[in-house]
């Protein structure tokens, strides 16, 4: 092995960034506790993936291959390891995926030595982005993720692109199989989800149909639709199951997050919705449940955000953005919940199944009206009024 003279300062401060301990913030709603740093930044790419380390090819010890940011990541706890399938992107605008593990969760996460090599399946993907992985009953870990390619019927065009799903599946997350992208009625697909059970004997996928690239138009809203034949991924009896509602966070445009978690009230759903502003789209995380009988069934649904970008994390590449589509249970039940900030980075928070199902199910629904909200806090006022807070 040969020794690399010039850089010592950098392998220095790379080794104290993948060994820097994670701290709870002080200050918690109850309902989910955030932490002091993001678990995996652009800086958290190994120096191997960016650096030539050879002094005879990279005298001057330049980076030859910068990482712009690493977020939106998947999770799965894995030979008892918190494992995430992160979103790397380059300076050059392309996204892969990476797997980074940890032993506790909040911190200390570290690449493993080379990124996922993707199969392809037809025309090359030309980005991938944001996979969620899903362990199914069938035995199989099932990666779903964004796949874009140019639009060609608008050549001329430059940013016209189309967005479907790509499905991959490993049993050790190192060998991965491609399968056929999703076939569905939709013209574009985001956000497209493996629930974890079959669902009358087929596979259960959640969608996000589009008429556009960006724009949702007139379709949008969380979808659900079922496949025979995984290998053969045909979207059959697609429905919409959670509307985008005038004046609301998810007023443009929603799309699931991860998996669902089962408990025994019903599957917990993490999901965005967006909102448009002066200053730009906003991005936030909603919670809702549905039925363990009929999974298409909303049966709770708390108003509004779950999570907000903070001050520090409304800041990156694309502000005021907060995504999910990752999060652990454990068998503890502590739920780890992996959430991006602004397209830059990836942190957690963390709460446990039983808080998640009674921020679901006590927190006041939305009433779509200023005079409803406040009636909800009118209510918590006078029930609050047998406590003397002085
Ligand atoms: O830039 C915010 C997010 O935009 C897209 O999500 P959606 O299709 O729901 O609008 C995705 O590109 C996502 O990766 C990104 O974080």
């Amino acid at each position: 092995m040969k020794t690399i003279p010039n850089f010592e300062k950098l392998i220095a401060s790379h080794v104290s960034l993948i060994k820097k301990q994670n701290k709870a913030l002080e200050y918690s709603n109850g309902i989910y506790q955030r932490y002091e740093n993001p678990v995996v930044t652009g800086e958290h790419a190994p120096i191997e993936w960016r650096f030539d380390l050879n002094p005879e090819t990279n005298p001057n010890g330049l980076e030859r291959i910068g990482i712009n940011a690493t977020f939106n990541p998947g999770a799965i706890k894995w030979n008892e390891r918190y494992v995430l399938a992160v979103r790397v992107e380059g300076n050059d605008r392309k996204s892969f995926f990476a797997i980074a593990e940890s032993s506790n969760g909040i911190d200390q996460f570290e690449f493993w030595k080379k990124p996922i090599e993707l199969p392809t399946y037809g025309e090359p993907d030309t980005n991938v982005y944001d996979m969620r992985l899903t362990q199914h009953e069938d035995g199989w870990i099932y990666g779903v993720f964004c796949t874009e390619r140019k639009d060609k019927s608008r050549f001329e065009d430059t940013t016209a692109a189309v967005a479907n799903a790509g499905i991959v599946r490993t049993k050790d997350l190192m060998n991965w199989e491609r399968l056929p992208d999703l076939i569905s009625n939709s013209g574009q697909q985001r956000n497209v989800v493996m629930h974890p059970e079959f669902v009358k004997g087929k596979y259960a996928l959640y969608t996000r149909p589009q008429d556009g690239f960006i724009e949702v138009g007139k379709g949008g809203g969380i979808g659900l639709g079922y496949v025979t034949d995984i290998t053969n991924p045909v979207l059959e009896e697609e429905c919409i199951i959670n509307q985008k509602v005038y004046h609301t966070i998810y007023e443009m445009k929603n799309g699931l997050g991860p998996a669902p978690i089962k408990t025994k009230e019903g599957w917990l759903h993490l999901a965005h919705g967006v909102r448009n502003t002066a200053g730009g789209l906003r991005y936030t995380l909603y919670m809702f449940m549905t039925s363990l009988e009929d999974i298409s069934k909303v049966i709770f649904q708390p108003a509004g955000y779950f999570m907000a970008p903070n001050y520090k994390e409304t800041v990156g590449d694309v502000p005021n953005v907060l995504f999910a589509n990752g999060w652990i249970k454990d068998e503890d039940n502590t739920v780890y919940i992996y959430y991006a900030s602004s397209d830059t980075r990836s942190h957690v928070a963390t709460s446990t199944v039983d808080k998640l199902v009674d921020y679901v199910k006590n927190t006041p629904q939305d009433q779509y009206t200023s005079g409803a909200s406040v009636m909800s806090i009118i209510d918590l006022i006078n029930r609050n009024s047998v406590y003397d807070l002085q």
